[in-house]
């Protein structure tokens, strides 16, 4: 079965930019999966860790894929792993951070995959990028589409 899938991905260390587009690059030539929009690459000032930290370079990505949730968990944590991320402690300054937003209609509440992503209706830093490619995009737990979720984000 296909599903449109929408990934977050940020990055604060190193040379940002070229992460970004490095891993879309990877993102895309997953198996059995096309890359449907790519937002542009906004840079926003980092969120919720208390220690000081560089700014972000955020973007989105939208994918239509045959991959179940947890292999496309497995890939493109594969991808982090290729850009050099290393997991010290959570929200430190990272390479590349890519976050599964929503999977299809899929609700999922794993530790190890939560999905739709547990923080991304709070974050402009998600929102205003995803927006631009997919505004359509329902929230299958909250039922608001993307587009009303960056309004109440503004
Ligand atoms: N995991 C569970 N659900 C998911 C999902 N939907 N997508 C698990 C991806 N992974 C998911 O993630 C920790 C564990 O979450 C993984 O083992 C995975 O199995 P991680 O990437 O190792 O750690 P993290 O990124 O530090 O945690 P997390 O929860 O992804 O952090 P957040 O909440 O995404 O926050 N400010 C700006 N401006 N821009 C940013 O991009 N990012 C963060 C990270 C904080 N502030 C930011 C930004
Ligand atoms: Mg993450």
């Amino acid at each position: 079965m296909k599903v449109t899938v929408a990934l977050s991905l940020g990055s604060n260390l190193g040379n940002r930019s070229k992460n970004i587009v490095c891993a879309i690059k990877m993102l895309s030539s997953i198996p059995m999966t096309k890359l449907l929009a790519c937002s542009r690459i906004y840079e926003t000032a980092p969120v919720g860790s208390r220690k000081k930290q560089p700014y972000f370079l955020n973007a989105c990505i939208l994918l239509r894929t045959h991959i179940p949730p947890y292999k496309l968990l497995k890939y493109s944590q594969a991808v982090e792993k290729r850009l050099g991320r290393k997991r010290k402690r959570r929200w430190c300054p990272r390479s590349i951070d890519v976050d599964i937003l929503l999977y299809g209609k899929a609700v999922l509440k794993r530790n190890v995959l939560e999905v739709p992503h547990p923080r991304m209706c709070l974050r402009r830093f998600v929102l205003h990028p995803l927006c631009e490619i997919a505004p359509f995009l329902r929230h299958p737990e909250i039922g608001l589409t993307v587009a009303e979720l960056a309004r109440m984000n503004l």
